[in-house]
């Protein structure tokens, strides 16, 4: 079995990489498994993996360091049901130190069930090139803190969204990661291609053996600081009708929160937004640099005409929980008041993330504890 740790930033395409990925493998005759991981309990991750027909299983309330032991279980039980040749295990985008917490604590404990252990780190490029250029990232100073440890621990560094760059910026880009990050692996990924994921996937096969991975001389307390400043929020909402417009208006209320908050000026870490429509799924995705533009008024008519529609809401917003929770009953109001439609919450969470205890630390190569 191989399993493959994948790392990085909030937003920045691991779960679109893993699903490609799974894909391709799945067609080669494979069988492939996910870990998703996340602060919360309903997990927008986990229903679009399971949409897309991956076999998957979520740690949630927190990320894999601190809650060791549910990844352990989530490996054993998907071993032991379905001997899953590649396990994916995504780890929360605002959680580092993962060489120390995770990747050794694997190697210590379930080397026998392991031929492969890998960790990759995803980074979106326009953020590794405004980094290099010297330029601030849009985060506050500890959360930026993460995002930098999170390329220090890994050696292959996935640079994705590279669509998203000028061509003509790559070869300076290259040049300066090279020369800023020489022991490092980069690749120059479109996750939403499917060549492309190939090359991560050769790359992940011909990864370095992780015992030479160190772990990292990390400040807990800078970390804690800059994963309590992205709150947390999630829920799920259910909008009825009697007119046929419920997609319509959960779209509308969707575009509404993110509308407000991009408005509030508050760094959206990710933004995710699962709007299901009797059975179809669409995942809407937002960040703080520009996203991919999602057509609202194609995604109405491709819903079509329904009564319920219901949508999973996860976001990871720089604010205060108690700002991002407001906004949003803010938007549900605004529904509320257009009248003849029912709009109900289920499930309603919203915290700052508490300060990461993990279960494990080696500091050093276990083998020479
Ligand atoms: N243009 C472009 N968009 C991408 C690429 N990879 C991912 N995306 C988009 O980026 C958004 C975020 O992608 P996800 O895969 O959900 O990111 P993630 O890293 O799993 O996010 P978290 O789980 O919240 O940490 C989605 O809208 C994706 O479609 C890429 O290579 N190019
Ligand atoms: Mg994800």
């Amino acid at each position: 079995m191989k399993i493959h740790l994948v790392g990085g930033f909030l937003g920045s395409g691991k779960t679109t990489a893993i699903v490609n990925a799974c894909q391709q493998l799945k067609q080669q005759g494979l069988k492939v498994g996910v870990i998703t991981n996340d602060q919360g309990q309903y997990l927008v991750d986990s229903e679009f993996l399971h949409g897309k027909g991956i076999s998957s299983a979520q740690v949630t309330g927190g990320c894999f360091c601190c809650n060791y032991d549910q990844l352990n279980e989530q490996i054993l039980r998907m071993k032991a049901n379905a001997s899953p040749d590649v396990i994916f295990a995504e780890s929360v985008g605002s959680c580092t130190d993962l060489v120390a917490t995770v990747l050794k604590p694997l190697l210590k404990f379930r080397r026998e069930e392991m031929e492969v252990l890998t960790l990759s780190c995803f980074v979106d490029a326009r953020m590794l090139l405004m980094h290099v250029e010297g330029r601030r990232l849009p985060f506050s100073q500890d959360t930026a803190y993460i995002w930098e440890k999170q390329i220090e621990e890994a050696s292959l560094i996935v640079v994705n969204k590279v669509d998203l760059i000028s061509p003509a910026d790559l070869p300076v880009f290259q040049q300066a990661l090279a020369a800023k990050y020489p022991n490092k692996k980069f690749l120059f990924q479109n996750s939403l291609n499917e060549g492309s994921v190939r090359e991560w996937l050769n790359a992940l096969d011909a990864s370095d053996d992780p015992n030479k991975l160190a772990s990292l001389d990390i400040d807990y307390a800078k970390y804690g600081k800059g994963e309590a400043e992205l709150a947390w929020l999630d829920e799920q909402i259910t909008i009825e009708t009697a007119d046929g417009t419920a997609p319509q208006r959960a779209l509308d209320l969707a575009h509404r929160f993110v509308a407000s908050v991009r408005r509030s000026g508050a760094p959206i870490g990710h933004l995710k937004v699962m709007a299901d429509v009797d059975g179809m799924q669409r995942k809407l995705s937002f960040t703080t640099l520009a996203a991919n533009d999602i057509d609202m008024a194609e995604l109405v008519t491709l819903f079509g005409t329904h009564d319920l529609a219901q949508l999973t809401v996860n976001a990871r917003v720089q604010t205060s929980p108690e700002m991002l929770r407001a906004m949003l009953v803010n938007e549900l109001a605004h529904q509320k008041q257009a009248g003849d439609v029912v709009v109900s919450e289920q499930h309603v969470s919203f915290f700052k993330p508490g300060f990461p205890t993990p279960i494990h630390r080696f500091e050093v190569d276990y083998r020479a504890t």
